[in-house]
Order: structure tokens, then sequence, then C-alpha cells
């Protein structure tokens, strides 16, 4: 490994010493950078690494907000802007119990490369709180969204810091959060945040977009051995926006998906998850997976088990981070499993990728595979910004195109630098160059 990148990994792991998802994210971008660093001098001469691995604000503060029966709780939220280059910080906010300044923070960089990538004028940052959704009232989520404005709505602008959706936080949430810092900036910013409901001045197919990118991503890898979706079996992990949608398109393309989870376990259906049970369970009922049995005959659930162990050909991890491992991609390689794709942001272990790569399956990294989301939360700013609502198939067809260009990119540099099918080499060096080409251009500021 070259001495600069070498020096400046020391010192960020000596600087973030209880953020292993951070420094995971940190070490999988800079383990690509070798020949880059070697061709371009400058990058060690300006310190371009160090300013881009050091945030450049970070907030966190206290939610107090009162429950249906009364009780107050305390929660903690966050919001980092990580690196504001390409153009207002861009990213979601995550509720979730496991939410801490580590996993913001990882989320918050990986955002930087994958904002990049897009190719759209938007910079890296990421949010949310340790608040669970779970279980709660309607009401009780609108007073938490509330009570997390109040104080969030200060650094927010839409040209200086767009949130969207991520984990747990959806249009219902989006709708809430918008209206809080309408009512207290007393303004109509549309582009102050995405993912807003149509009726609000969302974009269409913005609920889509990230899975359908995903399919769109997987595609192009596909079809760049003369392969495609036509056929094939595929198995997607969660049950949530991405998944849901991811398993929309494979089904459209001709693909058969199996098997889907969420936390609780998966279910296996293998005639074909039908979708609309699916979504009428989540996106209606907010229900658990285990219900889809019920529903459909011939499926079967299997509590506290994940998707990676039914017969598949392709495999979309959509839930979380970390949630495929060594030991999956032996299962799945064994199963004659041809390609995973990344639908969530980091979602399979560095030593899963090892042995993925050491097989030479296809592996379509979070930070590229899954940029249709943000990709079009941009296209939303881009409608607000100029007072127009554009068609599904507009939104839908720009997605098509991006989606394209990104697998385009990834797959230059990976040939550039002679590193054929590597797309996470690709990934990280597209999404680098043009970060760091733009950070050297403002000067020292
Ligand atoms: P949702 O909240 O809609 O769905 C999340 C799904 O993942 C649920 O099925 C959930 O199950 C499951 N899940 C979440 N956390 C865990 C966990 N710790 N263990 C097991 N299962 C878990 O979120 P999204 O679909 O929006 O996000 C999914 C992934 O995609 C995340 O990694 C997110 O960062 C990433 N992503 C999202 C984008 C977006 O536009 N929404 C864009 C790009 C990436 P349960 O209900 O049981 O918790
Ligand atoms: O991880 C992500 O890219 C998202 N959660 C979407 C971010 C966005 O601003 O649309």
């Amino acid at each position: 490994m070259n001495p600069y990148i070498k020096r400046v990994l020391s010192e960020t792991e000596n600087r973030n010493v209880s953020q292993p998802l951070f420094l995971q994210a940190v070490n999988e971008v800079l383990d690509c950078l070798d020949p880059i660093i070697e061709e371009t001098p400058d990058i060690e001469v300006c310190s371009i690494l160090e300013r881009i691995i050091e945030p450049e604000r970070q907030v966190m503060f206290r939610i107090c907000w009162t429950d249906d029966a009364g009780k107050i709780h305390v929660n903690r939220g966050y919001r980092i802007g990580f690196n504001s280059t390409l153009g207002p910080y861009k990213g979601g906010l995550r509720f979730h119990p496991s939410v801490n300044l580590d996993v913001v923070k990882f989320l918050a960089f990986e955002q930087i490369f994958k904002n990049s990538l897009t190719g759209l004028p938007i910079g890296g940052g990421k949010g949310g709180a340790n608040f669970d959704p779970k279980g709660k009232s309607d009401a009780e989520i609108m007073r938490f969204c509330q009570a997390f404005m109040i104080e969030l709505h200060h650094f927010l602008g839409e040209d200086k810091d767009v949130p969207a959706g991520d984990i747990g936080v959806g249009p219902r949430e989006i709708g809430y959060l918008f209206g809080q810092y309408k009512r207290l900036t007393k303004r109509f910013e549309s582009g102050v945040f995405t993912g807003k409901n149509a009726n609000l001045g969302g974009s269409l197919a913005r609920i889509e977009a990230t899975g359908f990118g995903t399919v769109y991503f997987a595609n192009a890898m596909l079809a760049t051995e003369d392969q495609s979706l036509e056929g094939k079996t595929a198995v997607v992990s969660g049950s949530g926006n991405v998944a849901i949608y991811c398993a929309k398109k494979l089904t459209e393309l001709g693909a058969k998906v199996v098997a889907m989870s969420d936390s609780d376990g998966a279910i296996h259906d293998p005639f074909g998850i039908d979708l609309e049970v699916v979504r009428s369970l989540k996106e209606i009922d907010r229900a658990r997976i285990s219900e889809y049995e019920k529903h459909v005959t011939g499926s079967k659930f299997y509590p506290d088990e994940n998707v990676w162990q039914f017969k598949c050909d392709l495999a979309f991890p959509c839930a979380t981070q970390n949630e495929l491992d060594k030991k999956d991609v032996k299962t799945l390689i064994g199963n004659g499993c041809v390609a995973i794709v990344e639908g969530a942001n980091m979602p399979t272990t560095p030593s899963a990728i090892e042995l993925i790569q050491s097989k030479e399956l296809f592996f379509a990294p979070g930070k590229a595979a899954n940029a249709g989301g943000v990709a079009v939360s941009a296209l939303e700013m881009q409608q607000n910004a100029s007072l127009q609502k554009w068609s599904f198939s507009d939104v839908d067809q720009k997605l098509q195109k991006i989606m394209t260009s990104i697998h385009d990119d990834c797959q230059h540099y990976s040939q550039k630098y002679k590193r054929p099918k590597d797309y996470v080499f690709g990934a990280n060096v597209a999404g680098f160059l043009r970060v760091a080409e733009a950070v050297h251009a403002y000067g020292v500021i």
C-alpha cells in the first residue's frame, strides 16, 4: 500500500477509535486509491485525502417527545454534513434504535462518493436518530418528527443541507418533518426535503428509484457477459422501500424473486413472491413479513433466518449494513449464485467481498448500485427549483440513463487500471476523482 494512504489510514484509525463502521467504509475507499495517488502527486501535496476524510460538520442533539400515554422520552439526533464540495449536503435520515455516530458517519462518508457517481451537483450528508418507529402510533411518529425538526431545522436549507428518507423514514415521516420545517421557518421551501409525497411537491418515481435503479445496474452488469435477468431466480433481503421496488423491477424484467425478509425472519415462496401482498402488509398495514405465510399458500416463514440459504442465481442485500457475511457467500456460491448486487449501504462484510471477488462472481457495491434513490432526489430538487412536475416515465428514463452511466464509469476505471469486473475499484475511483478534482479547484477552504 502507498505510504501516504497508509499514514492517512493510521491517522484516521487513531482519530476515530470507537467507529468500526466508519473505518470499514474508509478502508474500502482508500484501499482502491494506490494507482491514483501514484499518478497524481498533488493529492498528497494538497492533503486531499485528509480533507475528504474529516467531516465538515457533525451535529448531535437531544429530542424530547411525549408518547400517547403521556410519558416523556429522550432520544439522540444526528446530522453530519460530511462534504459539500459538489453541492449541498444530501443524504437520508435513518430512524432505528441502532443509530449512533458511527452509523451516521459511515453512511455520510459513503454518500459523498455515491452522490459524486450520479454526476449531479450534490454533496454528502446523513442523519437520523436512535428512535424506534416500530409499534408507534401515527400521532407518536408525528410528535417525534416535529420534536426532531425543532433542532435540525437550523442546519437545513435547499442550498445547504437536504435530507430524505432511509431506514424507518419514508414519505409519511418526510411529510411531518417538512410540515414542521415550513411552520418553523414560515417559508414553503420545497427543495429542502426530497422523498416528499407527490402532493407536497415530491417527484414521481422517487419511491421506486432506489430499488429500480439497483436492478437497472444489475441488468447492465450482466449484459457485459451477454447475460440477462430473464428466467433467473433471485433472493432479496429486507421488505422495506428498497427491497420492495427491487423485487418489483426484477419481476417485471423476467426474474423470479423467491425470498424476502425482515428482522424477524425470512419468507420463501417457490412460486415467486406476490408483491402486492408484501406491499399491502408493509406499506399499508405496517405488519411483519411473517404474515405473508397466512395470505399465500405454498409459502413458508422461517423465523430468525435470512434469505441467503435459498437457492438462487442472484442475491440482492437490501436491508442493512454487514448483513451478508463470508459464510453466507459460501452458501450462495454453493447454490450456484452468479451475482450479488447491493441495494443497501455496505451490507456485505469485507471478508465476504474478498471471497466473492476471488471467485469472480459479479459484485455491485451499494455506492454505485443503490445510487438511483439519491439521483432521483436530485431530480426532485431540479423539479422543485424550476416549479416543474415531470411524468413518471420521464423520471424513470432519466434514472435508467444515470444508472447506465454509473455502470459505464465503474467499468471504465476498472478496465483502465486493469482490474476487470472489479466494480468496487471502479466505483471508488470514479466517485473519488470527481470530488478530489473539485476539492483541489477550490483552493484551501
Ligand atoms: P426501510 O425502513 O424501508 O426497510 C428496511 C428493511 O430492512 C426492513 O425490512 C427492515 O426490517 C430491514 N432491517 C433494517 N434494519 C435491520 C437490521 N438491523 N436487521 C435486520 N433487518 C433489518 O429502509 P430502506 O428500504 O429505505 O433501506 C434499506 C437499505 O437501503 C438501508 O441500508 C438504506 O441505507 C439503503 N438505502 C436506502 C435508500 C432509500 O432511498 N430509501 C437509498 C439507498 C440506500 P424490520 O422492519 O424488521 O426492521
Ligand atoms: O442512502 C441513500 O442514498 C439514501 N438513503 C437516499 C438519500 C437521498 O437523499 O435521497
